[in-house]
């Protein structure tokens, strides 16, 4: 079978808006792909627009990680885009397959914030970057293709992508595309933070059951820390993640650009030669340490142990992340126990937490209270112990 000059050699898959094949430029003699728009779609002309859109913004990007546009055509009632053959797979394949390994999350997304970077200093913004999207060649090379909802700043709203008009994959939007309002290359460093989020700890940021509830939770829902869901998370690359998943695109990276920055950063080894490597645990609350400014951490052995509330003298208190429920104890033991509020009984005791937010406060007469934020994750129990400090003592 052929289209215009290409021979078509055989089908490799399938998207929302069209089907891929493998195919043979003759007059090149080269294999490439062509991305042939679905003909059940072809009674909507508004959508072969966006399609030819696609190819146009796509045209005039040329960047090592983002997949070439070699042609776009029509050619009877198919209207098609002839590409360089990506050999590989998608990203999205990859990852019902195997967890990528954390260093190589933050090499792929770097190479795609690279690609982003690019699109968006010459007025493209994806509008749907997603694993689908995100091509892995066999030789580890990172390629982003679909700009098949790019918006070209400077064109006219009449190329099919109206305001208000809900284009993305609702999973991977951001805040303002869920809102229908005007979108810029922070929309896609948003995008690219759920899809680091889902690789670094296998779960999405904001699952839910239905449409409407997916919608709610990007708009309105803070994400689980990315810690709490897989402990060996480094806190450099929780904050870029967190950072990317801001709900103001002013709190986010402000260009894809200083995104791939501080991810390229993020397991760097630094130049005296590789640092010790920490046990996941330590790491994890060593950090913590780090963040809580007056808290003092004495020792961490599979659990943490606190002198007095966590609260830091400036800033907000770091919350204390914690995996299935706490095994407290207190110093001096009998500390009665308050989990949001309520009275849970005496340290020691091993309490069940659900998952998500709670305060909790651990109180004793002639001793200063003892507060926190726990955020409660999926597996096993922390221990907690808490030493506290008697009433009237210097901090
Ligand atoms: O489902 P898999 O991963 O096997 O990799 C893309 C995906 O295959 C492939 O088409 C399928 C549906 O998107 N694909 C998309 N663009 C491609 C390209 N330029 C491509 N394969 C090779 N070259």
């Amino acid at each position: 079978m052929n289209l215009g000059r290409y021979e078509i050699l055989e089908e490799i898959g399938r998207g929302a808006m069209g089907v891929v094949y493998k195919a043979h430029d003759p007059n090149l003699d080269l294999v490439l792909a062509l991305k042939v728009l679905r003909e059940d779609r072809l009674a909507d002309e508004s959508l072969a627009r966006r399609f030819l859109a696609e190819a146009k913004a796509l045209g005039r990007l040329e960047h090592p990680n983002t997949v070439r546009v070699y042609n776009v055509d029509r050619e009877g009632d198919s209207v098609y885009i002839a590409m360089e053959f990506v050999d590989g797979e998608a990203l999205s394949t990859r990852m019902k397959r195997e967890r990528l390994p954390l260093p190589e999350v933050a090499r792929l997304g770097a190479a795609v914030a690279e690609a982003l970077d690019d699109a968006h200093r010459k007025g493209i913004v994806h509008r749907d970057v997603k694993p689908g999207n995100i091509l892995l060649r066999s030789d580890g090379r990172v390629k982003i293709t679909d700009f098949g909802i790019a918006h070209i700043d400077d064109l006219s709203q009449d190329d099919g992508t109206r305001a208000g008009e809900i284009l993305g994959t609702p999973s991977y939007m951001s805040p303002e595309q869920v809102t229908g309002h005007p979108v810029d290359g922070r929309s896609d460093v948003f995008s690219l933070g759920i899809i680091l989020y889902e690789l670094a700890t296998g779960a999405k940021p904001f699952a839910a059951d239905t449409l409407t509830a997916v919608f709610h939770a990007i708009g309105n829902v803070d994400p689980v820390p990315p810690t709490a869901a897989n402990p060996d998370v480094p806190k450099a690359l929780e904050r870029i993640i967190l950072t990317c998943l801001a709900k103001r695109p002013e709190e986010r990276f402000a260009t894809a650009g200083a995104l791939a920055e501080a991810l390229g950063a993020c397991f760097a080894v630094p130049e005296s030669g590789p640092a010790p490597e920490a046990p996941p645990q330590e790491r994890r609350w060593g950090a913590l340490a780090a963040a809580g400014g007056a808290l003092a951490l004495l020792a961490v052995a599979g659990g943490v142990y606190w002198t007095r509330s966590p609260a830091p003298t400036t800033g907000r208190p770091a919350p204390v992340i914690a995996t299935g429920g706490l095994n407290i104890e207190s110093a001096p033991p009998g500390a009665q126990l308050f989990v949001d509020g309520s009275f849970r009984g005496k340290a020691p005791a091993a309490l069940t937490l659900a998952a998500g937010k709670h305060e909790v406060r651990v109180t004793l007469v002639g001793y200063n209270d003892w507060e926190a934020q726990v955020i409660v994750g999926e597996g096993s129990p922390t221990p907690l112990a808490v030493e506290l400090e008697p009433s009237g003592a210097n901090r």
